[in-house]
């Protein structure tokens, strides 16, 4: 059984979906970050970073517990704990590491970044610009490139897609016109978004 500290933010989002994804058992523990409870001394003793997701695995490699944070070490050892939406393919893997690392390291600090800059009581329009504009190029790339395979890694679903609807999905809710004009996107993102795990992960 896994243990998942989590709130409906992309990072949490994505760590959720793998594990939904993944049909691996966990109980969700909610955290809510507005309060702080990321910041309570029980929760720095897993992550001293202060930050959601983690989990706790009480059975971990060699019947040891490991605790993870990082959403997407939490993804791929998932992946790797049930051999589930890993790549098959050998030549998949180079496309897999690009999206998941695209995912996690380049669209969803953008979106953290946007939100910040966005929602701060002196408001840098610039920055909020910037932030936009990146994000769009982020997206008009992927779209360009789901023209030409099905899915992030080529032709199934791998947990690259999952990272990748994360960040998407919380965008989406929060300022759906920066992901409006991206068909291939659109296209991918109603098929990912229709999977009953990933459906259950997203109730937060
Ligand atoms: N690189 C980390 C980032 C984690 C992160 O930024 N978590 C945010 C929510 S999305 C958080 O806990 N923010 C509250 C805080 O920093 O106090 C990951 O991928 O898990």
């Amino acid at each position: 059984m896994i243990d998942l500290y989590a709130a409906g933010t992309s990072n949490g989002m994505r760590a959720r979906i793998a594990l939904e994804e993944c049909g691996l058992a966990y109980t969700l523990h909610p955290i809510n970050i507005q309060k702080g409870e990321q910041k309570a001394p029980q929760f720095l003793a897993m992550n001293p970073n202060g930050q959601i997701p983690v989990i706790v695995d009480r059975e971990g490699p060699g019947g040891k517990p490991v605790t993870l944070s990082q959403s997407s070490a939490i993804l791929v050892y998932a992946g790797e704990k049930s051999g589930k939406h890993m790549p098959k393919n050998a030549a998949d893997r180079p496309a897999f590491w690009q999206a998941l690392m695209s995912a996690s390291t380049d669209m969803t600090p953008t979106i953290g970044a946007l939100f910040a800059c966005n929602g701060a009581k002196e408001k840098h329009e610039p920055s909020v610009a910037m932030f936009k504009d990146r994000w769009k190029q982020y997206l008009k790339v992927w779209d360009d490139l789901l023209d030409t395979r099905k899915y992030a890694a080529g032709n199934e679903v791998t947990l690259a897609d999952f990272s990748l609807y994360a960040g998407y999905y919380r965008l989406n809710g929060a300022m759906p016109e920066l992901n409006a004009g991206v068909p291939n996107v659109e296209r991918w993102a109603k098929e990912i978004g229709a999977r009953p795990a990933t459906v259950r992960a997203l109730k937060f």
